[in-house]
């Protein structure tokens, strides 16, 4: 078979040159003077950093009315982003409509940027429907349990993109733990090789459940993409405007046949690993206040303070977004239609399978068995 793929002949990695995470605005609010990266930014004005501050809110609000639902029994589980919104937008922004994102399970900030009918983001993780939303309408898939395999995906969809010459890029998020899986090692192999339009994005929030990130990797994680001839770069992951900027460029790279790049974006997660996670038992109240002064919202905002942006009705604007956003989640969530049970068996498999059919029939009789039960 003849592949057509593009190869760079200049330098294919970077060995690290920049020896800190590349940071635009520091936690006071006060900008960096990063004459490269701001100038990837240079068309973000008073309004887009207005929008980028409520991206920034909304997407807390529905992480946290998540949360909340699942605490009152609405949701079987939630898997919170709280302290992660800066990773998530900024690079969520960078994207064109055409790209495509394969993401973990963390990812509802991302889904809110795609488009996504906020009335959606919890239905999987209410138990009545196997995906929250379809695919190709906002060009992202659904969560991705198995962590670690949407890298594959995203390769694959990537490479297949490349082929075809769509001009596209493929963002995949993952986690610092993720990037010990054989997959993500596997994708960034052939990524590399065939120059698959892919932004491995890792998000270190310095946990995987409850092993820190000192034991998953004993270098910087960005390290293990120059391994691969993948360039790559450390951004601060909780400031909007450094993220963008490094997100902007890889998938400009991407976009022009540039091939793979890998971005870590270093972040924290302040909630639990999931709702059914107690983050006390392995973790201080020192790290966490730690990273509190830290929190990308508040970053915004002291940003926007200092130029001269903030003022009550701009908050009362972005306040009446989040309430708007908060309720239709919670509102969707209570009111989403239990399934009939018996779909659970209609698509195991494309075709007729005896043994799906034996099961399907042993379960009605039960259900109907149950009924009875219920109305002697
Ligand atoms: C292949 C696989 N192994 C183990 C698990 C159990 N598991 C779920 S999340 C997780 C930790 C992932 O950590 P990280 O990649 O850092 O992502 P984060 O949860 O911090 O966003 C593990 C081990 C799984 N879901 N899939
Ligand atoms: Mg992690």
């Amino acid at each position: 078979m003849h592949h057509t793929t593009t190869h760079n002949t200049t330098t294919r990695y970077d060995t690290g040159t920049n020896p800190y995470p590349v940071q635009l605005v520091q936690p006071d609010g006060r900008r960096v003077l990063d004459r490269e990266h701001a100038a990837l930014i240079a068309d973000i004005g008073p309004a887009e950093l207005r929008e980028l501050y409520e991206d920034l809110v909304v997407t807390r609000r529905i992480d946290v009315e998540a949360t909340a639902l699942q605490r009152q029994g609405q949701l079987g589980l939630w898997a919170p982003l709280l302290g992660q919104e800066a990773s998530q937008i900024g690079s969520a922004r960078a994207l064109h409509d055409d790209d495509y994102v394969f993401c973990s399970y963390r990812e509802a900030g991302v889904a809110y940027c795609r488009g996504v009918d906020p009335a959606l983001i919890t239905r999987l993780w209410r138990g009545v429907a196997h995906s929250c939303w379809d695919p190709d309408e906002i060009n992202m898939t659904n969560p991705a349990i198995v962590v670690g395999s949407q890298g594959l995906h995203a390769t694959g969809y990537a490479y297949a993109a490349h082929l075809e010459g769509a001009e596209i890029a493929v963002l995949t998020y993952f986690g610092d733990g993720a990037s010990s899986q054989g997959d993500i090692a596997e994708a960034l192999g052939f990524a590399a090789s065939w120059s698959a339009p892919v932004v491995f994005f890792c998000q270190n929030n310095h946990w995987a459940i409850s092993e820190p990130v000192q034991l998953q990797s004993q270098t910087p994680i960005v390290r293990r993409a120059y391994g691969y001839g993948i360039p790559g770069v450390q951004v601060d992951g909780n400031d909007v405007l450094a993220v963008l900027a490094v997100t902007r460029q890889a998938v400009a790279r991407a976009r022009a046949g540039g091939g793979p790049s890998f971005i870590e974006a270093i972040t924290y997660r302040m909630g639990p690993h999931t709702t059914a996670d107690d983050p006390t038992r392995y973790r201080s109240a020192a790290e966490l206040e730690l990273w509190q002064r830290r929190d990308p919202i508040d970053r915004m905002r002291r940003l926007l303070e200092r130029e001269g942006l903030w003022d009550s009705d701009f908050e009362r604007q972005v306040t009446a977004r989040a309430d708007a956003v908060g309720a239709a989640v919670r509102t969707a969530t209570i009111d989403m239609p239990d399934p009939d049970p018996m779909q659970l068996f209609d698509h195991v498999y494309t075709t007729a399978h005896p043994l799906i059919a034996a099961e399907r029939d042993e379960y009605a009789g039960y259900l109907a068995g149950f009924e009875e039960g219920v109305r002697a």
